[in-house]
């Protein structure tokens, strides 16, 4: 069976490439879903790749990839500042997360510094774009192989 992995996203990581370009860059979601892919297909991982704007949707997209056995992807946006459910969810599965941000969210603003997220991720890749995704994946491949 091959290796699966969700890349979870979340608020308004639709808008990417449309507006704050100096802050996210210039790719739109899609882009960074086609190069992901690319990348997994050459390592023979299965991305799973989505985006919502709702955080129950977050929370039940992270019980399915530990029915799955999926490791985790994940920049959760904004709610990775506010959530303790998902934080919650995270730690109730056994896949491991490793969590994404384009932006260094520690050159921010001060609300953005603290993460959730962090205390149920092996790790976190902050501020370099696109390219974050992308060393997320190799960093599973190796824990998941
Ligand atoms: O840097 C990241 O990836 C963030 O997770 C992005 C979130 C932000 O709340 C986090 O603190 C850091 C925001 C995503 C908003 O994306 C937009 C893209 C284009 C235009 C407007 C918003």
């Amino acid at each position: 069976m091959s290796k699966q992995i969700f890349v979870l996203n979340g608020p308004n990581l639709n808008l990417l490439g449309t507006r704050e370009p100096e802050i996210y860059g210039v790719l739109k979601l899609d882009d960074i879903e086609i190069r992901l892919k690319k990348l997994a297909k050459g390592l023979g991982i299965e991305v799973d790749f989505r985006q919502t704007n709702q955080e129950g949707d977050l929370v039940d997209w992270v019980h399915e990839a530990g029915a799955k056995n999926a490791a985790i992807i994940l920049n959760a946006g904004a709610y990775t500042h506010t959530s303790i459910a998902l934080m919650d969810a995270l730690m109730a599965v056994e896949s491991d997360c490793i969590e994404v941000h384009l932006s260094n969210i520690f050159k921010r603003e001060d609300f953005r510094h603290h993460s959730y997220v962090s205390k149920a991720s092996l790790g976190i890749i902050s501020g370099l774009g696109a390219k974050g995704y992308d060393l997320a994946l190799l960093a599973l491949n190796d824990s998941i192989s």
